[in-house]
């Protein structure tokens, strides 16, 4: 009896360490006949033109006809983030839209709507690149511009990443003018473009988003789904890779005797694809 309670006992200690020591890496390639139940769709009708909507075809998740102010994204949980946990998005993500602004297609780490940051691609009068933006506590001129890197990236999937560090925001981005449409390996093609300070305010229950969206002044409805209201430049946007590295749930101590027995099959599932 003794030996086994030492067992379970290394067996607890082991688990919780290596559950908190890694991460767990989820990647979808939108190859499937529909959008895997792992998203939750952020949008509303007012931001799409006549025959607008979101499908799942050809190996991308498609944004069709949403005017330029149209909140359009699809989001889900990386878990709660402590202020020392590290997270990370990355996109492979397409624009045929002028002048969307704020609203562009982006990949963004998100906490509430006063607190998340995205790199997003910006095709509008001026400004032709990755541009960051954000908000820390409310304040939306906080994580915003300047470009991390500039050039006309209308018409290609280019991929795009947002790393929260213990200290930092790091900004990801691939080369301008090339095409990553069936690109699945993020690290061999981004290089890091910046880096800012990550904001105290960046912890608690995150979740990954990806697609048009901003959260306007008003901070209504979550997730970005703010519809800014101008019915023009309906286009098209696509999402055609995502990955999302989070840390495991830290256990409660109430549950580490469970984590004790089911802990072999949930190491076993660690880095979980989906299609
Ligand atoms: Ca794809």
């Amino acid at each position: 009896m003794k030996t086994t309670n030492r067992l379970v006992g290394a067996f607890v200690a082991m688990s919780a360490m290596t559950v908190a020591a890694n991460a767990a890496t989820v990647t979808d390639d939108f190859s499937a006949a529909s959008l895997n139940a792992m998203w939750q769709v952020n949008d509303n009708a007012g931001s799409y033109n006549t025959g607008g909507g979101t499908s799942q075809t050809g190996g991308y998740y498609l944004i069709h006809n949403t005017f330029v102010e149209g909140a359009s994204n699809i989001s889900t949980s990386m878990g709660t983030l402590g202020a020392g946990d590290t997270g990370r998005v990355d996109g492979i993500i397409r624009t045929d839209q002028f002048n969307d602004g704020r609203w562009s297609n982006q990949v963004v780490i998100y906490f509430n709507n006063e607190n998340w940051v995205g790199l997003r691609l910006a095709y509008e009068n001026g400004a032709t690149g990755f541009y960051r933006q954000g908000a820390v506590n409310g304040v939306y001129s906080a994580l915003d511009g300047p470009a991390v890197a500039s050039g006309n990236v209308q018409w290609a999937h280019n991929i795009l990443g947002v790393q929260l560090t213990p200290t930092n925001i790091n900004f990801y981005g691939s080369t301008i003018g090339n095409d990553y449409t069936n690109e699945t390996n993020i690290d061999a093609n981004v290089t890091l473009l910046a880096s800012v300070a990550r904001p105290a305010s960046f912890q608690g229950q995150a979740y990954a988003i990806l697609g048009k969206g901003f959260a306007a002044s008003n901070l209504d409805p979550a997730y970005l789904n703010h519809n800014g209201g101008a019915t023009v430049g309906n286009a098209d946007n696509y999402i055609s890779y995502a990955r999302i590295i989070t840390p495991d749930p830290v256990p409660e101590p109430t549950t580490l005797g469970l984590l004790a027995l089911v802990g072999l099959p949930l190491l076993s599932r660690r880095g979980r694809r989906v299609s």
